[in-house]
């Protein structure tokens, strides 16, 4: 089960790598001075080229559970939507809303910059600690509750490692039965 219609919009699940998505707006896992790093944000900054850090320059930063546009560069996309997720401190501090607002205000961002396909990383799941298997509940909640306000024709989970895709896959079944 790769797939899951909420709405009009299909909710998707590919594994591999969201650099060459083809997509209208791709999700960045940023930090919020959006000063780069690694994992998703290194691989997104070396792949689409020098105007995308110009452009977060020019921005300053990003608050937890925000998101902010710039140009894809060199990127098959149109967007990067830069979101910076909450740091994993033991589920007590506000990570769960967090994370959704992260989610929820990075599908609005796009749509208010006409983005019809918007893949996402799973946010804060690497260098922020965050269980994977609660980030992956709360990312298919924050995004199915999120779309039905907005003209999106589909959110592609692009998951990185073969754990990451069976958690995925765990969390869409009980859903695509409903
Ligand atoms: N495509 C898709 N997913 C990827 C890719 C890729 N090319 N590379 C890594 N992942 P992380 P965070 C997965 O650490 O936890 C950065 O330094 C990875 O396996 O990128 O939100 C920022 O600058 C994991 O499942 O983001 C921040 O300082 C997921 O992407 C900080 O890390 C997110 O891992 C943000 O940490």
């Amino acid at each position: 089960m790769t797939e899951l219609n909420v709405g009009k919009t299909r909710l998707t699940l590919v594994q591999g790598d969201i650099t060459v998505q083809q997509v209208d707006a791709i999700v960045n896992a940023a930090n919020a001075a959006l000063r780069g790093g690694g994992g998703v944000d290194g691989a997104i900054h070396r792949a689409g080229g020098p105007d995308i850090m110009a452009e977060c320059r020019r921005i300053g930063g990003c608050p937890t559970g925000q998101a902010v546009r710039t140009t894809a560069g060199r990127l098959p996309a149109d967007h990067v939507i830069h979101t910076v997720g909450p740091v994993w401190s033991g589920g007590d501090a506000g990570e769960p809303d967090l994370l959704a607002s992260a989610y929820r205000r990075s599908l609005q961002v796009a749509a208010d910059h006409g983005a019809r396909t918007v893949a996402f990383p799973s946010i804060s799941t690497g260098v922020y600690g965050y269980p994977k298997d609660l980030a992956a509940e709360t990312a298919l909640d924050a995004v199915s509750t999120a779309v039905a306000n907005l003209d999106i024709d589909e959110v592609r989970f692009v998951v990185f490692g073969d754990d990451d895709l069976e958690i995925y896959r765990q969390a869409l079944q009980p859903r695509a039965s409903q």
